[in-house]
């Protein structure tokens, strides 16, 4: 519990930031946007894993500090990128125990007016939970959907992944889990998953996205199979605002 309390004196302290990793879109080879994901530098430590910290704040409650940091800044980001006329989309994830949050809907116009960015720009990622299928957290995805927030489900494959599931939560997009995603090139069963998610989301109307895109190799494949988006390490590795900036500047 101590390093939760460290957690919000960390925030307040300047010590944790956002991580930009830009998103590719496969049909224009565009950089369309990023998904931020929060960083915390600790002045002994170093670099301390988000899945260390998120994970802990997500256990004991303490995640609505640090969400509402990473939504201020990558919104903050996005509305200054669009601003200079570069269109761009931000990410952001969510813990779906802030879908019973009633305030949260109402920040969150707040936060989007504030900064001036079209709530079309923005994307939550929400990993597949019971959470999101129960009554209160399916009203909260469709008030989101209501202002105009797009829908992500994360790590698509990993969780509940129930037809029910698929059908029920308005995503526009799914983010298919990068353990499938690693095996496209020399699995056959990860290959026709990705393949069969891709035409499954596809009649949906839904957008897909490889995550955990490693080498050329696989995203040539991906191009093939239709895919909309790609993201990991062969594209970028989350960055810096200053160098997601200098990336986009240069075009590639
Ligand atoms: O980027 P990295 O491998 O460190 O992320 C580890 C995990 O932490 C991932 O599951 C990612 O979704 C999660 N994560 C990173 N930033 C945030 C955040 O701001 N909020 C939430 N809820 N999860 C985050
Ligand atoms: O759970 P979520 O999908 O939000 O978490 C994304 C995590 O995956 C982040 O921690 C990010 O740093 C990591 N990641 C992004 N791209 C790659 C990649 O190409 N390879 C690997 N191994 N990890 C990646
Ligand atoms: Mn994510
Ligand atoms: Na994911």
């Amino acid at each position: 519990l101590s390093m939760l309390s460290q957690l919000d004196e960390a925030i307040d302290r300047g010590e944790v930031w956002v991580a930009y990793q830009p998103k590719l879109e496969l049909s224009t080879r565009r950089i369309i946007g990023a998904e931020a994901l929060a960083r915390w530098t600790h002045p002994d430590k170093g670099p301390i894993a988000a899945s260390e910290f998120v994970g802990a704040a997500e256990q004991n409650n303490r995640i609505g500090k640090l969400t509402d940091f990473v939504l201020d800044q990558a919104v903050a980001a996005a509305a200054q990128l669009n601003q200079r006329g570069i269109d761009f989309e931000i990410a952001v994830n969510l813990s779906a125990r802030l879908l019973t949050d009633k305030g949260f809907t109402l920040r969150l116009s707040a936060l989007l007016a504030r900064h001036r960015l079209a709530p079309e720009r923005l994307t939550l990622e929400l990993t597949e939970t019971a959470a999101l299928t129960g009554g209160e957290g399916l009203d909260m995805i469709m008030r989101l959907r209501d202002l105009g927030i797009n829908i992500a489900i994360d790590d698509y494959g990993t969780g509940l992944s129930t037809l029910d599931y698929l059908k029920k939560i308005p995503a526009n997009e799914i983010k298919i889990d990068q353990s499938f995603v690693k095996g496209v090139v020399d699995n056959r069963s990860d290959r026709l998953m990705v393949q069969s998610t891709i035409g499954l989301a596809h009649s949906l109307g839904r957008k897909v996205v490889a995550e955990g895109v490693e080498h050329r190799e696989i995203l040539d494949l991906l191009v093939e199979m239709d895919c909309d988006i790609a993201q990991g390490f062969a594209i970028g590795r989350p960055m810096s605002l200053e160098s997601l900036t200098k990336r986009l500047a240069s075009g590639r």
